[in-house]
């Protein structure tokens, strides 16, 4: 499988219960590096760009709320397979039907608060990397 990049945010509620290392530990463990990081208030624009997909969605206005309500870490995951094993980890959006085990399972409590993003498809994190970090700011594994 090819060398992949991907986009992972750790959302205001699990930067809120202190659970980044333990976030960060797991992404470790699966074969993950963090290529890249910084932590970020969010502000309106700023999330509505980054959601700008789901502009149209019911759901829309609250998850900006959310993603502003606090600060975000935002990495760059660097491994094979990255964007699906991330997706892997993460487990169900919903985290009352995500798989014991996952990152959601464990660490989230609503479909709202869901404790991490993750990029879908190489194209969504392509243009997810690039929305908040320059190629300078990326170091990949040599
Ligand atoms: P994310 O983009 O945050 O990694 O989550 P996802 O791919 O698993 O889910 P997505 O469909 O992209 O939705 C983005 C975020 O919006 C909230 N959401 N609420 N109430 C609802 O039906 C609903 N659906 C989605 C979730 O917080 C989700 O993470
Ligand atoms: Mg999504």
């Amino acid at each position: 499988m090819a060398i992949e990049r991907t986009l992972s945010i750790i959302k205001p509620d699990a930067v809120g219960k202190n659970v980044i290392g333990e976030i960060y530990s797991r992404f470790e463990k699966a074969g993950l590096s963090i290529v890249a990081a910084k932590m970020v208030q969010l502000d309106n624009d700023s999330a509505g760009g980054f959601y700008a997909e789901h502009k149209e969605r019911g759901f829309f206005n609250d998850l900006i709320a959310f993603m502003t309500s606090g600060p975000v870490m935002v990495q760059v995951l660097e491994g094979e397979g990255a964007v699906a094993k991330n997706r892997e980890l993460m487990g169900a959006t919903n985290p009352a039907e995500a798989d014991a085990g996952t990152i959601r399972a464990d660490f989230a409590k609503s479909i709202d608060a869901n404790a991490v993003h993750g990029s879908d498809s190489t194209e969504s994190a392509a243009r997810e990397v690039a929305y908040f970090f320059s190629d300078a700011e990326i170091c990949p594994r040599g």
